[in-house]
């Protein structure tokens, strides 16, 4: 049983690594149209190379728990520079972005990291570089900009360790040693 449950657990990884984070085209411009929702047990980690082309915006749906970390790096596939990605996190309601990034170590890709306080939908948007405002909404639905080329997208989210989880684990340690003792 115990190899039956090892073996599934491989599986799904496994699907899940190949799988990928695809790239929809053309519905996600809005964060009404985000897809596609990326979903799964923290923490988790998954990969895409997805195509910006002039005035296009990927919009990608993100559960978070709360208390879970999101990171997200945008890799410009053309030398790090092109094309030139603008990142923003918005939670579904308020217009103004929760985090944003333009360039980050000294690329013209995008770095951001997040942490959640409340569970929920949460949807990214990834865009081409064109000017100032990149903290809003308004920047990303019906953005026009000349970037076009292949982009890599990093995504992990990773939970904060709770102290129910870490009492529940001190406290199989401690039965261990207590076992142990009683054996000894
Ligand atoms: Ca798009
Ligand atoms: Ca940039």
């Amino acid at each position: 049983m115990k190899r039956f449950v090892a073996f599934a657990v491989m599986v799904t990884l496994a699907a899940q690594a190949v799988a990928g984070i695809p790239d929809i085209e053309p519905q996600n411009n809005t964060l009404a149209g985000a897809a596609p929702a990326l979903i799964n047990p923290t923490p988790w980690a998954d990969v895409g190379v997805l195509r910006l082309t002039p005035n296009d915006t990927d919009f990608i749906k993100i559960w978070l728990n709360a208390g879970d970390f999101l990171a997200v790096v945008t890799y410009p596939m053309d030398d790090w520079f092109d094309p030139d990605t603008v990142i923003a996190l918005f939670d579904g309601s308020d217009p103004w972005a929760l985090a944003w990034n333009d360039d980050a170590g000294g690329s013209l890709g995008s770095v951001l990291r997040w942490q959640s306080l409340t569970p929920g939908w949460y949807y990214l948007a990834i865009t081409g570089y064109h000017g100032f405002g990149r903290d809003h909404i308004s920047y990303y639905e019906g953005a026009v900009h000349p970037e076009d080329g292949l982009y890599m997208l990093v995504v992990g989210v990773s939970p904060v360790p709770e102290p129910a989880s870490l009492f529940v684990l001190g406290t199989g340690v401690a039965a261990l040693l207590g076992l142990r003792r009683r054996r000894g």
